[in-house]
């Protein structure tokens, strides 16, 4: 800023002449209105009204004007850089509007357009129904045991007590592996899980404490209610003092866990080789309760009414088949149970044909969404 100086006269000095201001203003107002984004306004107002702006150099003499004069002076460039700020500011308003409804359209997102061009895969309900009834044996303790789909007659039939003219071993009910020149081999198309329970008496220390998940096969007609390919979850206990009574026990844990608290159990007599005492398992229907019973006012399609639902079958182990896998009877006892893993979908999640379970269509598979 120079010095004050008696002699220095506003309208000598060309920056704060009247039409050099208003000058300066209009340039600045027309600059201000020919923005056309927050990123141009942004120049214009560094251009015209930042600390290098003509006005802002022109107000820096006013300093230098005879005292007289600089009252004058200030007004008119104040008043200029006034009107520059408050035009700067409308705009910026108006342009942050423009961009705000701009915005609006372009990221706009059309909420009815299919949402999932690559729909995310589902796990079978089959898989996620029969490892979680496996996942509540393994919290009571018990461990993952695997035997083959091919089995060796001996360990699906013979080390279970089945004599060999049970009806079981006839073609009707099992696939037979053919040997060489089409004699017999020996192996079958293991007819349920059970041959794994004297496999895992030879493999393993005792006690054992183990459940079988697996696939098994038999020469039904595939319908409704039976697969010629289907699951089933085998458990076994081998242990000291073991009795029917920690059978039903591990059973009400179970049901009550994959069903609903207070179900009740039953057994009831039954027949299996290679189980002695044995019984088919049910438990009071998770959805009526037994409410159905004789009240043709509210059925139960769950249970047909009848109040109980059947779950498997078991037993204490044959001590045949103990001694079968080396087990000494004297000291081990143990218990045994099967459950079919689609019949316990059909009823835990209201399946009503078996055809859906092995037909691969994704809309029932997707249905059950993504269980872990
Ligand atoms: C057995 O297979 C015995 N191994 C079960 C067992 C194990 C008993 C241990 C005692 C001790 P069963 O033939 O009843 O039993 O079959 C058991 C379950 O498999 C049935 O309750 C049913 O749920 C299922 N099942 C049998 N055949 C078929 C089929 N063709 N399709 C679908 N599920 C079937």
């Amino acid at each position: 800023m120079s010095a004050p100086n008696n002699s220095y006269d506003p309208v000598e000095v060309n920056a704060l002449h009247p039409d050099e201001v208003a000058r300066m203003r209009q340039e600045a107002l027309d600059a201000i209105a020919r923005a056309s984004s927050l990123e141009e306004l942004k120049e214009v107002r560094i251009a015209h009204a930042g600390d290098r702006s003509p006005l802002a150099l022109a107000n820096r003499e006013i300093g230098a004007l005879p005292p007289a004069a600089r009252a004058d002076a200030g007004r008119r460039v104040g008043g200029a850089r006034r009107e520059i700020s408050e035009a700067l500011k409308a705009r910026q308003a108006q342009l942050e509007d423009e961009r705000d409804a701009r915005v609006l359209v372009e990221e706009a997102v059309d909420v009815t357009l299919p949402y999932d061009r690559i729909p995310h895969g589902s796990r079978h309900p089959l898989t996620t129904i029969g490892e979680r009834m496996a996942d509540i044996f393994v919290g009571m303790g018990f461990e993952i045991a695997e035997g083959p789909e091919v089995e060796a007659e001996w360990y699906n039939f013979d080390a279970l007590n089945f004599l060999p003219d049970h009806p079981a071993r006839t073609m009707q009910d099992t696939f037979f592996v053919a040997g060489p020149n089409g004699g017999e081999s020996g192996m079958v198309l293991r007819t349920h899980t059970s041959p794994v329970q004297v496999r895992a008496m030879l493999d393993r220390e005792l006690p054992v404490y183990v459940v079988v998940p697996g696939r098994t096969f038999r020469t039904d007609e595939l319908d409704a209610t039976h697969s010629p390919v289907f699951h089933q979850l085998e458990g076994l206990v081998v242990d000291e003092g073991i009795t029917l009574a920690h059978l039903r026990g591990a059973i009400q844990v179970f049901v009550e866990q994959m069903f609903g608290e207070g179900l009740r159990t039953r057994m009831r007599p039954s027949y299996f080789p290679f189980t002695e005492p044995s019984a088919e398992v049910d438990m009071e229907c998770f959805v009526c309760r037994g409410a159905s019973v004789g009240n043709p006012d509210a059925p139960c399609r769950t249970c047909s009414s009848e109040g109980w639902i059947e779950i498997g079958g078991c037993g204490v182990v044959n001590p045949r088949v103990l001694v079968a896998a080396g087990v000494d009877t004297e000291r081990y006892s143990g218990w045994a149970f099967g459950l079919g893993i689609e019949r316990t979908l059909m009823f835990a999640r209201g399946v009503k044909d078996m055809h859906d379970m092995v037909e691969g269509d994704v809309r029932f598979t997707a249905a059950f969404g993504m269980e872990m």
